[in-house]
């Protein structure tokens, strides 16, 4: 039997975010989010499912610490609602939505488990998106004195903070979901894109004045890209894959640049973002202190002239009997931490989310038998593993997720927790591989 152990200093936990299970979507003052807006049109979120309840984090959350706790989480990520705290977006605040997190913290440290912070998890206010949201330049300002509050009202006790979460995916998957990229529509996710590497920039700057001795970074989706032929068309349309969705983020946050072979190509196809003096200056001043790393799978692509502007063509790799979030392939994984640390420098770097979700989960006798999940999160975990031994700096692990939750358009259609949610009770059972999780965790590995 092989035996896979982590480093004494290796933390594990578990990741949410605010949207997908606070619910009480208008109480104690909360302003509306651009999710609360979606998920009350019809026809958009399956099922016609809204995250108005979701699995009532916000006020269960004694008895969710509770089962941290029981899990054996010594670190746990969620997310602020930003609408919680400013209704408006900016200006008046909203004392109910600080006092939420503050207990939440509270309760998490009297536990024992270290709080992260995702700052924008999508759930924008509403009132910013009618101002334009983040194709408004003053979306910087915005976030910057959204983060000032953060900063100041939890950083005397939250002392790891992510700016974005997955800022690809809320900026250009968009572009896909409205039927491929037009040149209005990449334009537009460019600028967007440049809108949130400005912002990350921001809230670095500031809360590197305020708690020089805390971490900032941000959490990228990455896609570690593989041709199915070996041709240099196939090649190049891989590295062009790469550069859309990886370096596009990577570059600036980690390196303080824009891949230069991205924004030729943007500027030749004339959708490059507006960068105007003193940007670089500020991305280039602001770089990450850790990288979060959500991975769910790899991309497969291959050259396709008739895609104007990106001419590639993702091959696609879905496996839905198993699993949703793409093929299962765990060697994804260790490829792309190899390559982070060979390309960025040794960069300190945190899975900030990894894990799977089944249509077809069922509790049967009061249990759920989920030796799928627990399959994919031991072969994650030992890819980890073996970067780890290639001398990769990666220091914490947070499951997606802990809870059963709201997962965007698909509702409630998908289960992604290690811990079962029954939605007409709100009764929270551990699922088989919770009880797995809470054993990794006591021994620090597990026995393949
Ligand atoms: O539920 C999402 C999460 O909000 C962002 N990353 C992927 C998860 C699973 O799809």
């Amino acid at each position: 039997m092989n035996k896979i152990k982590f480093p004494e200093d290796f933390m594990w936990g578990a990741a949410t975010a605010a949207y997908q299970i606070e619910g009480a979507w208008d109480e104690d003052g909360k302003g509306n989010s651009v999710w609360d807006t979606l998920s009350h049109m019809p026809g958009v979120i399956q099922n016609g499912d809204t995250g108005d309840t979701a699995i009532d984090h916000y006020h269960r959350y004694k008895e969710d610490v509770a089962i941290m706790k029981a899990v054996g989480l010594q670190t746990y990520r969620f997310s602020i609602s930003w609408p919680r705290i400013l209704p408006e977006g900016t200006g008046r605040i909203n004392q109910k939505g600080i006092d939420f997190y503050n207990s939440l913290i509270d309760e998490l440290i009297t536990a024992g488990i270290e709080p992260i912070i995702t700052l924008y998890h999508w759930d924008f206010p509403q009132a910013l998106a009618d101002k334009g949201g983040w194709m408004n330049r003053a979306s910087m300002d915005w976030f910057a004195e959204y983060a000032e509050l953060c900063f100041k009202s939890f950083g005397d006790r939250v002392k790891n903070w992510i700016t974005f979460n997955e800022p690809w995916v809320d900026a250009y998957a968009v572009v896909f979901l409205l039927g491929g990229p037009t040149i209005e529509a990449m334009s537009r996710a460019n600028h967007i894109s440049h809108h949130y590497m400005l912002s990350h920039a921001r809230a670095v700057e500031i809360y590197r004045q305020l708690y020089p001795g805390g971490r900032i970074g941000i959490t990228l989706d990455l896609s570690p890209v593989y041709t199915e032929a070996d041709s240099q068309q196939d090649k190049i349309a891989a590295n062009r894959f790469d550069g859309f969705m990886n370096r596009w983020f990577l570059d600036p946050v980690l390196k303080g640049s824009y891949p230069e072979d991205m924004l030729a190509w943007y500027r030749e196809k004339q959708v490059a973002p507006d960068i105007r003096q003193g940007d670089m200056e500020l991305i280039q001043s602001n770089r990450s202190d850790f990288l979060g790393v959500n991975y769910y799978s790899r991309t497969i692509v291959k050259a396709f002239q008739d895609e104007p502007i990106l001419e590639f063509k993702v091959i696609e790799n879905r496996d839905d009997s198993w699993a949703t979030n793409g093929e299962v392939y765990p060697d994804g994984l260790y490829d792309l931490l190899i390559r982070l640390d060979n390309d960025y420098d040794h960069p300190l770097l945190f899975i900030t989310e990894n894990g799977t979700s089944f249509g077809d989960e069922e509790l049967v006798d009061g249990k759920v038998m989920d030796k799928r999940r627990q399959k994919y999160l031991q072969q994650h975990f030992e890819a980890a593993s073996r970067a780890i031994s290639k001398g990769v700096n990666l220091k914490r692990y947070y499951v997606w997720s802990l809870f059963d939750n709201f997962e965007w358009i698909y509702g409630y259609s998908r289960r992604f927790g290690l811990v079962y949610v029954d939605y007409n009770t709100q009764e929270r059972i551990w699922k088989e591989s919770a009880f797995w999780y809470r054993q990794v965790i006591t021994d620090n590995g597990f026995s393949l």
